[in-house]
């Protein structure tokens, strides 16, 4: 087993801790692949219903382990194409694509790919001390791992543009101001606030919360037309659940909800 991506089933919650601290958690290949079968296993059991993914040491992730890209080894340069189409990718895809709540929690900088990859999760909080780098332009390459969709969209091109041609860090407290995150926390308060978080969500209607995070991932690619009708279905097959019944149930008898996933 590896040991690059620490993970833990607890109370729903399936912790991911990238652990590489070293090396600030740059991506090897390694890494790539103990992350992508996490987040497939994520996918699979049930009984994982949301995911907290952070990582170990003073930073988030440095993005791509430079050290496996090293010009003075010699040889062809690297097909970069490639590297995104079986390692990056298929991560990226996952994470928007898991029908669960999916957390992440910026411990430290996080830089290229890195970065994006915690822009990728459904709900990010920050450690003020975090700053957020898109390191791309500095070695001459573009954004990658979803980053020039997840900045535009976001954020729009005029910051957008700057951000990844200029590669200035990002303090947490503007990323949030932004709208980039959802918060940038004190630094010891971090683990405590997104560990509440994911257990929250972890203890939530996950049908309901699964279909919410494919409405809101739909919108900005559709019009209000598509959408009514994108709300229509997920409503339905919500409304089908025992969940949903549960929740009803307990507003009427005046409790607290208890959700089983289903
Ligand atoms: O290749 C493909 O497949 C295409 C995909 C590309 C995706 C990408 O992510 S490209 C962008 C790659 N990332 C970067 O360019 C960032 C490089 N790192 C930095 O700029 C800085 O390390 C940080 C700004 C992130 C943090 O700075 P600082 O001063 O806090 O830490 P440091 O001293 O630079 O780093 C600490 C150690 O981690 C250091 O090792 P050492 O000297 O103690 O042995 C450093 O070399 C190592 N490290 C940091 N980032 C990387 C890395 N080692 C390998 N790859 C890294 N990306």
């Amino acid at each position: 087993d590896s040991h690059s991506v620490l993970a833990t089933l607890d109370r729903g919650v399936l912790w991911l801790v990238l652990n590489r601290p070293e090396k600030l958690n740059a991506f090897n290949e390694d890494m790539h692949r103990a992350l992508r079968s996490q987040l497939d296993r994520a996918h699979e059991n049930a009984a994982v219903r949301a995911v907290l993914l952070t990582g170990a040491g003073r930073g988030f992730s440095a993005g791509q382990d430079l050290g496996d890209r090293d010009p003075r080894r010699g040889g062809p340069p690297p097909d970069l194409g490639h590297t995104l189409e079986t390692f990056y990718n298929p991560t990226l895809r996952r994470l928007r694509s898991l029908e669960k709540p999916v957390i992440c929690a910026v411990n430290g900088v996080a830089a290229g790919a890195g970065a994006n990859i915690a822009l990728a999760c459904d709900i990010v909080l920050a450690a003020r001390s975090a700053r957020f780098i898109q390191a791309f332009s500095k070695i001459g390459l573009v954004p990658d791992a979803g980053g020039s969709w997840s900045l535009t969209r976001i954020l729009g091109e005029p910051r957008a543009k700057a951000l990844a041609m200029t590669a200035e860090p990002l303090p947490a407290d503007t990323a949030a101001e932004w709208g980039l995150i959802w918060k940038a926390v004190e630094d010891e308060a971090l683990m405590d606030e997104a560990t509440a978080l994911a257990e929250r969500l972890a203890a939530g209607a996950t049908l309901g919360l699964g279909l919410t995070k494919r409405l809101i991932q739909a919108a900005s690619g559709g019009s209000f037309d598509a959408q009514l009708d994108l709300e229509r279905d997920a409503q339905r097959r919500a409304g089908q659940s025992a969940d949903y019944a549960e929740g009803v149930a307990a507003f009427l008898e005046k409790r607290a909800p208890v959700f089983r996933g289903q």
